[in-house]
């Protein structure tokens, strides 16, 4: 029995109790996983200096960004196509916070830390551990950042041939100035296409006497449309009018979205889009109506050449993938201190922090993953990667943006639960976390053209990546012969990896129907090499022992599993058919 003195709802009318909200502590100084990695790596000078910037940002993104990300949230982009005398004027207004967001990426040199290259090989460990940190608290601003990364480091790879591109925009793409910092869009997707772009891409573009061209077609997706340039794929029209079809008809284009006077460069913005997420950015479609460009690639060398920035961009939507799942994770963790249910706070429960432990067990796999991969950008940045490392960081960067951005909606889906109903309530921002995490898996390449994106990186090798693959596994497992308490986990990577190379070698013909389960298995195996070396280095813990032991006895190489139930032959693709048409009848 329960005395009451008054009545709780007469005088306050909504009662008494108010559920304290989950707090951010400070992202840098509370990830452990984080900290060690780079304190393994980076060299004790530099990390000395770059760590108290990351723990000021670390403080910054929970607190004043954080604030701007979920005023990003509710003020989203809005299109004002006509004036009120029916001019068109294509106004796209973004909202303050977004605004706000532009200057700090350039004031915290987001993109410059990357280009100004003052910690050689470790800028980039740098930069992306900042990113990181941000791009759960960016308001979506991450997005724009990639695509500028990615645009700077295509400017790196081809500036020589084309300096004024250094010149006009690199500068300013890589600039801490707010008032100089430039973003750039990535215009690849159109109507017909945005996986096979060899097919897709209609855009004509017509040769100018001053050397320039005029592009005609439509974008179908532009995210962060109020970017100030941008890279985008034409076919050039040859003298008699015609083109070549294919991926050989494709060229790379630079073209600036604004005139001098401020006006679109004969840009109509058709309208913006109505996601399911990502609701921050202005995606729009485009119609290209002789569109001032400039060709910055031989003819036919088009998607080669957006390539570089198809890695970054790959790169950046990793470190979304880990961060949000570190951020939710973290969120969902101080929560359960604070949410109390049948008498006790949820922390209580070995159920809930079972539920906890598995998330966290995934946001450690991908963290480490996602920062191993780009040690390996470091050394390709600074040109002192090894062929070796190069046909690994080839080969795993499609391995990441899939195997990852899965991760990601699966972790916010189990996240969002761990607040219960208040998961799914708009205003409190965690909704959102799941939302965006979906489109992880779709831009950039979806799941299975990324598989097959990891067999073109195999065959182009000539096979010779996937034993660069399985020598990276085993010189990671040497380094734990040691450890008894790691000792089973171990054999199990190592049979993991055997199974895979015996899987590629017997089962040429099956590879591309087993393109999926062919790279989950590459992801799981190298992730296993990579917690298990974490968890022996000198500075792992017992938290990184039981996290790898535990990530370890999930089944690591489901193509072999797999291969013994559906057999990836022909007689299945026709179970398959058969089973995904029955009933279909138009
Ligand atoms: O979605 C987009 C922007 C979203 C906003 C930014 C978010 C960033 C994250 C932020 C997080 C918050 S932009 C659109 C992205 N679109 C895609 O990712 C396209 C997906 N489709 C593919 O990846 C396809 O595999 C294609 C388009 C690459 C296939 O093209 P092709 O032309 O049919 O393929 P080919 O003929 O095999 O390749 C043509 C050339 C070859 O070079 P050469 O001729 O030297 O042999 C390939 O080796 O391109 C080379 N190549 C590559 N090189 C193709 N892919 C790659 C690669 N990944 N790396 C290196
Ligand atoms: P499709 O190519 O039609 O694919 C449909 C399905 O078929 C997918 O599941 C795919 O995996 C599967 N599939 C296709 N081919 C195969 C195959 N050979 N084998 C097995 N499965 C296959 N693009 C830009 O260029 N710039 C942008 O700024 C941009 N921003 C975006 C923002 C948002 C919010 C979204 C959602 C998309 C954006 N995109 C952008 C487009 C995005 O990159 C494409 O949607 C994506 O690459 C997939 O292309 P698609 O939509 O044509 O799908």
């Amino acid at each position: 029995r329960i005395v009451h003195s008054g009545m709780p709802f007469a005088h306050a009318k909504i009662g008494q109790f108010f559920q304290d909200k989950p707090l951010l502590g400070n992202q840098f100084s509370e990830d452990t996983v984080l900290q060690s990695y780079l304190q393994r790596y980076v060299p004790k000078e530099i990390y000395g200096e770059i760590s108290p910037d990351l723990k000021r940002f670390g403080e910054r993104v929970a607190t004043d960004i954080y604030d701007l990300h979920l005023q990003c949230d509710k003020e989203i982009p809005q299109l004002e196509q006509y004036d009120a005398w029916g001019k068109r004027v294509d106004n796209l207004i973004t909202s303050p916070a977004w605004k706000r967001m532009h200057d700090i990426s350039a004031e915290e040199g987001l993109i410059a830390i990357a280009y100004e290259k003052k910690y050689g090989e470790w800028s980039r460990l740098y930069q992306m551990a900042k990113l990181y940190l941000y791009s759960p608290s960016a308001g979506l601003y991450s997005c724009p950042l990639a695509m500028t990364d990615g645009a700077s480091s295509i400017i790196e790879t081809i500036g020589d041939e084309n300096p004024w591109m250094k010149e006009r925009a690199y500068i300013r793409l890589t600039s801490r100035d707010p008032k100089k910092f430039w973003t750039s869009g990535q215009w690849m997707t159109e109507r017909r296409g945005g996986s096979d772009v060899a097919k897709g891409t209609e855009t004509l573009a017509q040769l100018q006497p001053d050397g320039s061209y005029t592009l005609h077609g439509y974008k179908w997706f532009s995210s962060a449309t109020d970017s100030d340039m941008t890279f985008t794929l034409a076919r050039p029209l040859d003298k008699n009018g015609m083109v070549v079809d294919g991926t050989k008809g494709l060229s790379l284009f630079y073209l600036e979205i604004r005139n001098e006077d401020d006006q679109l460069n004969n840009i109509q913005i058709q309208k913006l889009k109505n996601k399911l997420g990502t609701k921050q950015v202005p995606t729009a479609e485009l119609l290209l109506d002789g569109t001032r460009a400039f060709k910055v690639s031989d003819d036919g060398r088009g998607v080669a050449s957006i390539s570089s920035m198809l890695t970054i961009t790959r790169m950046h939507n990793a470190l979304s993938s880990a961060s949000s799942m570190r951020r939710i994770v973290n969120m969902a963790r101080d929560y359960s201190t604070r949410r109390q249910a049948f008498g006790n706070v949820l922390k209580d429960y070995p159920l809930h922090i079972q539920t906890l432990a598995r998330m966290e067990i995934e946001t450690r796999g991908a963290t480490l993953f996602f920062l191993e991969m780009t040690r390996l950008l470091g050394k390709e940045d600074v040109k002192i990667i090894s062929d070796e490392e190069k046909e690994l960081f080839r080969l795993m960067t499609p391995v990441l943006k899939l195997y990852t951005a899965k991760q990601a909606v699966s972790v916010a889906s189990e996240g969002l639960e761990c607040f219960g109903g208040q998961g799914y309530i708009e205003d409190t921002g965690i909704p959102g976390i799941l939302r965006d995490a979906q489109v992880l898996t779709i831009w950039e390449g979806t799941t299975n053209i990324l598989s097959l994106d990891v067999l073109r990186a195999i065959s182009k090798s000539n096979g010779h990546a996937l034993k660069t693959y399985y020598k990276e596994i085993q010189n990671k497992l040497n380094m734990i012969k040691d450890n008894k308490s790691l000792e089973e986990s171990g054999i199990k990577v190592s049979n993991a990896a055997d199974n895979i190379i015996d899987f590629a070698t017997k089962n040429t013909s099956s590879l591309q129907f087993a393109a999926r389960d062919f790279a989950y298995s590459l992801a799981r195996t190298y992730m296993s090499a990579l917690m298990l070396e974490q968890a022996t280095s000198s500075n792992g813990t017992d938290q990184d022992i039981y996290a790898a032991i535990r990530w370890c006895q999930q089944d690591l190489c489901p193509v072999t599993t797999n291969h013994k139930t559906e057999s990836y032959s022909s007689q299945t693709e026709d179970a398959n058919f058969n089973l995904v048409f029955d009933g279909y009848s138009r």
